[in-house]
């Protein structure tokens, strides 16, 4: 018999996509708790062809439990995370709250599997939008050592979990209906027909918390402290899957054409790279999937002497990819 798995907010985007990587990957589990917030505690979700009734989570839910899926915001994975530690399970957790902490591994396993073996009870799950980015930028770093990256994200409504889904679809419906556009409930803005360039807050320097995690995050799994990452997030009016246009530099030269392999041979990376073909990622096709589609791989023609640029645009689901198919591969990983 498996693992007994709880998951944590499995009411929410991130958690339900959990439950159904957990039964299309076959994990092997033994029981699997469904915990959410007192509001959902009582209402039942179908799981694998049975009925399953959600608890509310308080310190106590996590007794006989062996792993821990986290698919909560940080207060939530805060207040309870520890209380799953104390009770002798391992977490995997999709919040930000302890992605930076030398204690704590973060992981995605295509990238730096190894470091799991080092946990101490929780095993943090990087951002969405990381993780698309790492999973084409190391295989890279390997071929020809990355020293700088600049980024532009477009990310998806869901990105902000089902109630981003909901502005997005809300105020879709209101402009075909002719009616008024509510006031938005998620983004500061109305999504809709716009672009937002704030995911998160600012800092003092002005930028976002979203695009500090590119930083930040991307030098701890790639153990490259010094790596320059100057990163732009964008939310855009896409119901599914982040895109990235992303400008490399690297130590030693890469073309465009060793670029493709290099990466077509990458786990967990479909290059779709034709422009004579009008073939590049875009997010309506790389929805519902695991992979990181990368396309429009070019030369930067306008990077200093000597810098070896690269410039290619990326895109991937981020419920699935960039978080909960990911979180499941660190769970496949420890068994
Ligand atoms: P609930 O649906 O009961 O509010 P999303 O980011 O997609 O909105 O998902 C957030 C998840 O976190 C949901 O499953 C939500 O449950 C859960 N959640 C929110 N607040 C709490 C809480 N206080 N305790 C446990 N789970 C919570
Ligand atoms: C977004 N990337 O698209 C964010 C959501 O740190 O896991 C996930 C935030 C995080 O809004």
């Amino acid at each position: 018999q498996g693992p007994n798995v709880a998951i944590l907010g499995a009411t929410g985007a991130v958690g339900r996509q959990m439950m159904q990587c957990l039964q299309e990957r076959h994990f092997p589990l033994g029981e699997l708790r469904l915990l959410a917030s007192a509001r959902s505690a009582g209402q039942q979700m179908c799981w694998n062809g049975r009925m399953i009734t959600i608890q509310e989570a308080t310190p106590e839910s996590f007794e006989g439990i062996d792993l821990v899926l986290g698919a909560a915001e940080n207060d939530v994975a805060e207040r309870l995370l520890p209380h799953a530690v104390k009770a002798g399970a391992v977490v995997v957790d999709n919040s930000s709250a302890y992605r930076l902490d030398p204690e704590v591994p973060l992981v995605v396993p295509e990238v730096n599997p190894e470091d799991v073996a080092w946990n101490t009870g929780i095993i943090a799950n990087p951002n969405c939008s990381t993780i698309i980015a790492l999973v084409c930028l190391a295989p890279l770093d390997r071929a020809a050592g990355l020293n700088r990256v600049v980024c532009s994200t477009y990310q998806a409504a869901s990105g902000a979990g089902m109630p981003g889904i909901e502005q997005l679809e809300t105020e879709n419906a209101a402009i075909v209906e002719g009616r008024k556009v509510p006031a938005p409930r998620v983004f500061p803005y109305q999504l809709a027909y716009n672009l937002i360039p704030q995911i998160g807050g600012f800092d003092a320097a002005g930028y976002t918390s979203e695009e500090m995690k590119m930083q930040n995050e991307g030098r701890k799994i790639l153990h490259n402290d010094g790596l320059a990452v100057n990163c732009t997030c964008v939310r855009v009016p896409v119901a599914r899957s982040h895109s990235e246009s992303i400008t490399v530099e690297l130590d030693s030269p890469l073309t465009p054409d060793e670029a493709r392999v290099v990466l077509a041979a990458a786990p967990g990376v479909r290059v779709v790279d034709d422009p004579s073909c009008r073939e590049y990622p875009m997010p309506l096709d790389t929805s519902e999937q695991d992979l990181v589609y990368v396309g429009r791989i070019r030369e930067d023609i306008s990077a200093p002497e000597g810098t070896n640029g690269l410039t290619f645009w990326c895109c991937g689901d981020q419920i699935r990819k960039g978080a909960a198919t990911n979180a499941v591969q660190i769970a496949e990983l420890l068994l």
